[in-house]
């Protein structure tokens, strides 16, 4: 018997898709996050924003939950279906919708994925720089709605510096149209702003206009690495000072371990602790002069124990798969993950008491940690040993991160930097937002998402 919910969705979009099947539950239930059942109701598939106003509204008077649903390569349990939902994947709204050459603007379905914007950027001779190892899979609208930042941000900032416009639809079926593109716009509450990193609770994001910049100049590619973490943050301020950065990213030797066992080619020999991949303006031998420069103060300083420069195109992949393949060689061990921020003047205090911390409570347990160190964020990713059952492993991550959270606050830092709170974090919100805040993030829901159906249990409970 098919649900009547459905038969009345069904009757009122005769067009829209649907599916049903188990194993489309299963895919489309999911995140990367893998610790939660997928349980949804169905899975629609709408080709249309009138589509999703019309599902929105049926949800709305059934009562059905809604999890908007990109590329779902989220790591917090934001895209997340466990408890009848509606899966509303945007996968079918993927197209580039206009490119303005004037306004250096690209206007896309929200489904559309992250790689695609970057080659339809290039296709004009422009770049969309925002940039990571999801680049493939992920999609633009889940980009939106967990503010992402990446592999780039130390250049050109996160998401939301790169949202010119949005088009929305809100829990009420409303659509909204936010900014239109426009660079000064002083008329009120940007709900744009407000939209971007909602995390789909707000409002399900069908368009958007997104800002283009020059292609970066030509650059290099450098691998460092590094005796102890205090020299860390000493390379990033030499580094900073001579070159012009693109990107400054951290690994462990942890981190190397892993990923060389999944693949990747080592480029250094020897043991080291810690590792740097970082990328610089270098449009001429000058400029590598100076970057050679800067690697032998840091060796002088005995800040770096070694380092490679990539000489070929191939040579920089590889270097930089030492650093974006991390994620996908612990995958299968389905890691426990913090991904946390600190001010970058807050870096090395935070460091130590981390470690400290990380050493004292997860005595005999794998804990890697890498990530864009040049913007404050680390990504702790806890491996759950074979002996140990499941929910004792994520017993014992929970006490931790707690206390974790809890050493963050006195760093005036943030439990989510970039993956979004979802429903891993919900419970450490308190630890980043206060109280006043988060009344204010409630009220600001009940009005954009009255009945409640909006990505409910994700972000606050
Ligand atoms: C990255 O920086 C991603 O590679 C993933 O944000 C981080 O897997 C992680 O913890
Ligand atoms: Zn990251």
């Amino acid at each position: 018997m098919p649900d009547p919910r459905l038969t009345d969705l069904s009757r009122r979009l005769p067009e829209l898709r649907l599916l049903t099947e188990a194993a489309d539950l299963q895919h489309y239930g999911r995140d990367w996050t893998r610790r939660w059942t997928p349980a949804p109701l169905a899975i629609a598939l709408p080709s249309t924003l009138e589509e999703v106003q019309e599902v929105v509204r049926w949800a709305s008077q059934q009562g059905v939950a809604i999890v908007p649903s990109g590329g779902r390569t989220g790591l917090s349990g934001g895209a997340v279906a466990a408890s009848g939902e509606l899966v509303l994947s945007l996968q079918r709204m993927n197209r580039v919708l206009d490119f303005n050459a004037v306004d250096r603007t690209l206007t896309v379905q929200s489904g559309i994925v992250l790689q695609h914007v970057h080659d339809a950027a290039r296709e004009h001779g422009l770049l969309y720089p925002v940039d990571f190892a999801a680049r493939g899979s992920c999609s633009i609208g889940g980009n939106i709605a967990t503010n992402a930042g990446g592999i780039r941000v130390i250049r050109y900032g996160n998401t939301r510096e790169w949202i010119a416009g949005l088009k929305v639809v809100t829990g009420s079926g409303d659509l909204l149209e936010l900014n239109r593109g426009l660079i000064k716009n002083s008329s009120g509450y940007d709900f744009r702003q407000l939209l971007i990193g909602s995390e789909g609770t707000l409002g399900i994001v069908v368009e958007a206009t997104l800002k283009l910049t020059d292609p970066p100049p030509p650059s290099q590619v450098m691998l460092l690495a590094l005796p102890d973490m205090d020299a860390l943050m000493q390379v990033f301020a030499l580094f900073q000072a001579r070159l012009r950065l693109q990107a400054f990213e951290f690994f462990t030797d942890l981190a190397l371990h892993h990923v060389l066992a999944h693949g990747a080619q080592r480029a250094i020999e020897g043991e080291h602790p810690y590792y740097v991949v970082t990328e610089f303006d270098a449009a001429d031998e000058a400029a590598e002069e100076v970057a050679l420069a800067a690697f032998g103060q840091a060796l002088e300083q005995g800040w770096v124990s070694d380092g490679v420069i990539a000489q070929s195109e191939a040579q920089a992949a590889a270097l930089w798969r030492l650093r974006e393949g991390i994620t996908e060689s612990l995958a299968a061990r389905q890691p426990y993950k913090n991904d946390i921020s600190v001010r970058i003047s807050a870096v090395p205090a935070f460091l130590h008491e981390m470690r400290a911390l990380l050493a004292s409570e997860y005595p005999d347990i794998e804990v890697v940690w890498f990530g864009h160190i040049g913007d404050g964020n680390l990504h702790i990713n806890v491996l759950r040993p074979a002996d140990m059952a499941e929910d004792a492993f994520i017993a014992q991550c929970e006490h931790v991160t707690r206390l974790l959270a809890a050493t963050l606050q006195s760093h005036a830092g943030s439990i989510s930097a970039e993956h979004g709170i979802g429903l891993v974090k919900r419970a450490y919100l308190e630890s980043t937002r206060s109280a006043a805040e988060i009344a204010l993030m409630r009220g600001v829901k009940q009005v954009f998402d009255p009945a409640g159906i909006l990505n409910p249990g994700k972000l606050l409970d």
